[in-house]
């Protein structure tokens, strides 16, 4: 056999039907999808049946819908969360993943994340933070770094970017973790762990990963020659906090800020009706 009849295992998870994928060559959002298989594969979860995937509207919001092998609703920008809600509460059984951009979670869907993290809303979220609204040509985005320069921000982002994972953290979501796209194995296996070990509430991922077409070309970089500059700029959050302010800039911390195992909204609901129905009897 030779290796282009080698058949990739992440095909297994994917309608073949609809690729190529219209993502850019180089576009880190493959990486992320082969860690998510990857964690699906040594779960031992072979078929996607008891996963529903929610995405909004963008380049990341793609990646479910269409090219993953599962049931998937592809709603409005912004306004994947609250749908997602909505699957959960009517089927509690199913494990309800929501995988979308920066600009789709924490900007026109900023007040949703709030609000399912205030609930601990038994949801998986998976933040592609590239940077920028990547699928409508690069705009700067709540994300954007200061001063970057974008066709919106031709002189340099004048705001401060916001940091979701550090908000998140002061709120009651069970889980949150933030790994750069360089980190492999780590992304991978904070998938692995919310899909097992920490099983409900509120789970958010942040995948730091710029987008080749919009940011990285515009740096001069090849994604490989990013990719390389992440491993070294993306460092574990205890070490980052360690470091005086001024040796923090051009840093991303990263690793697991949280992980409880406090019961969801779902549970809590539950309980909450059953003491009631208890009461009227
Ligand atoms: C209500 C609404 N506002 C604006 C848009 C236009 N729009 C489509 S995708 C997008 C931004 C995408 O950025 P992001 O969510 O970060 O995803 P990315 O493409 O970067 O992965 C915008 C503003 C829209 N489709 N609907
Ligand atoms: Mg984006």
């Amino acid at each position: 056999m030779t290796e282009s009849q080698v058949r990739h295992p992440s095909l297994d998870y994917m309608r073949e039907e609809v690729l190529p994928t219209a993502f850019c060559p180089g576009c880190y959002n493959g990486i992320l999808m082969n860690a998510l298989f990857d964690a699906f594969r040594e779960i031992g979860i072979r078929d996607l049946k008891k996963i529903v995937f929610v995405s909004g509207i963008g380049c990341s919001s793609w990646i479910p819908s269409p090219y993953i092998k599962a049931d998937s609703l592809h709603t409005l920008h912004g306004r994947a969360i609250p749908v997602a809600t909505g699957v959960k509460a009517f089927n509690p059984e199913l494990e309800v993943i929501v995988i979308g951009g920066d600009g789709d979670i924490a900007s026109i869907g900023g007040n949703h994340l709030l609000h399912a993290a205030r609930r601990n809303m038994d949801l998986i979220v998976i933040m592609v933070n590239n940077l920028v609204y990547a699928m409508t040509r690069g705009q700067a985005a709540p994300t954007t770094p200061l001063g970057m320069k974008t066709p919106t921000t031709p002189y340099g982002n004048p705001e401060e970017p916001v940091d979701v994972v550090n908000i998140l953290v002061n709120t009651n979501a069970n889980y949150v973790a933030r790994w750069c796209i360089s980190n492999y194995v780590q992304l991978k296996n904070s998938i692995k762990d919310v899909l097992t070990k920490y099983k409900r509430g509120f789970r958010f991922i942040e995948v730091y990963a710029p987008c080749i077409t919009y940011v990285v070309r515009r740096e001069n970089k090849s994604p490989g020659e990013k990719l390389r500059e992440l491993m070294k700029i993306c460092i574990p959050y205890t070490r980052y906090k360690s470091l005086k302010p001024s040796k923090r800039r051009n840093l991303i911390p990263v690793g697991i800020f949280k992980a409880e195992d406090k019961p969801g909204f779902i549970d809590r609901y539950r309980s909450f009706v059953n003491r009631l129905t208890q009461a009227r009897e």
